[in-house]
């Protein structure tokens, strides 16, 4: 067994007596209550998910096992040559709140490689698609095929004990997350490299192998380890996260529940905001006739013509948080020591300047700040993936970080199938007291 397997299960034996003892001795203390808004709206704010993986503090953002980005980033191994962290120690840091040592964390990215392949028929499937079809639709497809591969599933069918759902569980996530940087690149240079593959290369770590796939050149390898880790994890709540984890429930293995995972990020109003940031500012550059034209009441009245026409401006505005994303602004400080002069990143922080106070303004959204997705785009169109489409698979592959964690987590301490319960208006027409 493996040091993050050994870890992993030393830790779940330590915790489910804690979730058993909160079920049957408090199983009745309150954490929440509903109002109609909330019943209505989306269930904001409703606490009914339950993870140790992360927590989103309104105010100071995401922690990760407790630890903001920075300190992540601080704590964990760095690649030789590198300044961010491998990803293979962050999974184990996420799995086991542990911060790996070097010599665990290679044998993670070892173990990665064993597992890293791409089915040849999962590159079929993705070829038979017209070449015109969404990357995201490709990245949940290529995901979904590869279900047969489900130890998950053998064991079920087998007949397994519940105790050891989160063995099999693993095993799936970890071999599907190791395919997935190879998958995004397959992706990216079917649609658009003319299907000029590139090999993995053995020798390197996940994030330098992606970027050695999609065929751009150091730092990009450096920008794929932290733009993984940023988008790994945003608590349970988000509908990537909760989409995975409600699937799971139903005992479906982690390529049933990942796919429809992504299919929920593929929203504008969820991942493809990033797509949706770059789309938008390029427009509004065009229309002004280039970078050279573009000011600060440019961006103000661009930013109404889209509030007016009933738009929301992507980049902008959160459901939990309500200040400066922390991931936005880590991103940032890459900006400002790795591309400061850059136009389009200039273009960006002029939009940071203007969009808080023009949503003020109007009035509605509750968080006027930008979230991660208002600053990625940018560092992608610096080193050269302009394909502004692709930029929500990118999501994809960090987001499967922190959701297979959590569904491996969810197998281990035995969380039941999801089912809240719905009422009708006239239900709530009679708890308002107007009927
Ligand atoms: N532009 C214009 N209006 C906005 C807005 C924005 N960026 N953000 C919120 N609003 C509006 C909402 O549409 C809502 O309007 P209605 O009352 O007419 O329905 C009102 O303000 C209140 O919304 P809220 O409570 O502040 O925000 P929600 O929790 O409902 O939604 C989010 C959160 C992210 C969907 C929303 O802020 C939004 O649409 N932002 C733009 C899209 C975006 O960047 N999404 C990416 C989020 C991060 C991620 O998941 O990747």
């Amino acid at each position: 067994m493996t040091a993050l397997k050994e870890t992993l299960l030393k830790k779940i034996e330590e915790h489910r007596p804690r979730t058993t003892r909160l079920l049957k001795e408090f199983g009745d203390v309150k954490v929440s209550d509903v109002t109609i808004a909330q019943a209505i709206g989306g269930a904001r704010g409703v606490r009914c998910l339950v993870t140790d993986i992360s927590y989103l503090d309104p105010h100071e953002g995401i922690r990760f096992r407790g630890k903001t980005i920075p300190e992540t980033f601080e704590a964990m191994p760095k690649v030789p040559g590198s300044e961010y962290p491998f990803v293979e120690g962050f999974w184990y840091f996420l799995l086991t709140s542990e911060v790996p040592t070097e010599k665990q964390t290679l044998e993670v990215v070892e173990d990665f490689k064993k597992r890293r392949e791409l089915p040849k028929y999962v590159m079929d499937v993705l070829r038979a698609m017209p070449r015109d079809t969404h990357p995201m639709t490709m990245y949940s497809a290529g995901i979904l095929a590869m279900q047969r591969e489900s130890l998950f599933v053998k064991r079920y069918n087998e007949g397994m004990n519940k105790m050891e759902f989160w063995d099999p569980m693993y095993e799936d996530c970890t071999n599907l997350l190791a395919k997935l940087p190879s998958l995004g690149a397959f992706i990216y240079r079917l649609k658009f490299k003319d299907d000029k593959q590139i090999a993995p290369n053995m020798d390197l770590d996940w994030g330098g192998n992606f970027a050695h796939q999609m065929g751009v050149d150091h730092p990009y390898d450096d920008v794929a380890r932290m733009y993984f880790i940023l988008h790994s994890d945003h608590e349970s709540g988000n509908v990537s996260a909760h989409t995975t984890h409600l699937v799971a429930s139903t005992l479906s293995d982690c390529y049933y529940s990942l796919s429809a995972g992504i299919n929920g990020l593929a929203g504008p109003l969820h991942g493809l905001a990033n797509q949706e940031v770059l789309s938008w500012t390029m427009k509004f550059m065009d229309k002004l006739g280039g970078i050279e034209n573009v000011t600060k009441e440019a961006v103000k009245d661009a930013l109404w013509e889209t509030l007016n026409a009933g738009q929301v401006v992507p980049g902008y505005g959160h459901a939990v948080l309500r200040k400066t994303d922390p991931r936005y602004t880590s991103q940032r400080e890459f900006c400002l020591k790795n591309l400061p002069d850059y136009p389009l990143f200039k273009l960006i922080s002029m939009i940071y300047e203007v969009a808080p106070g023009v949503l003020q303004e109007h009035g509605k959204a509750k968080n006027p700040w930008p979230n991660v997705d208002a600053q990625s785009g940018v560092i992608q169109w610096y080193y050269g993936v302009t394909e502004w489409d692709f930029y929500t698979v990118l999501f994809g592959i960090g987001r499967a970080i922190g959701v297979l964690a959590n569904i491996t987590w969810d197998r281990a301490l035995g969380y039941a199938i999801e089912r809240p319960k719905s009422v009708t208006t006239a239900m709530l027409e009679e708890a308002a007291g107007i009927k």
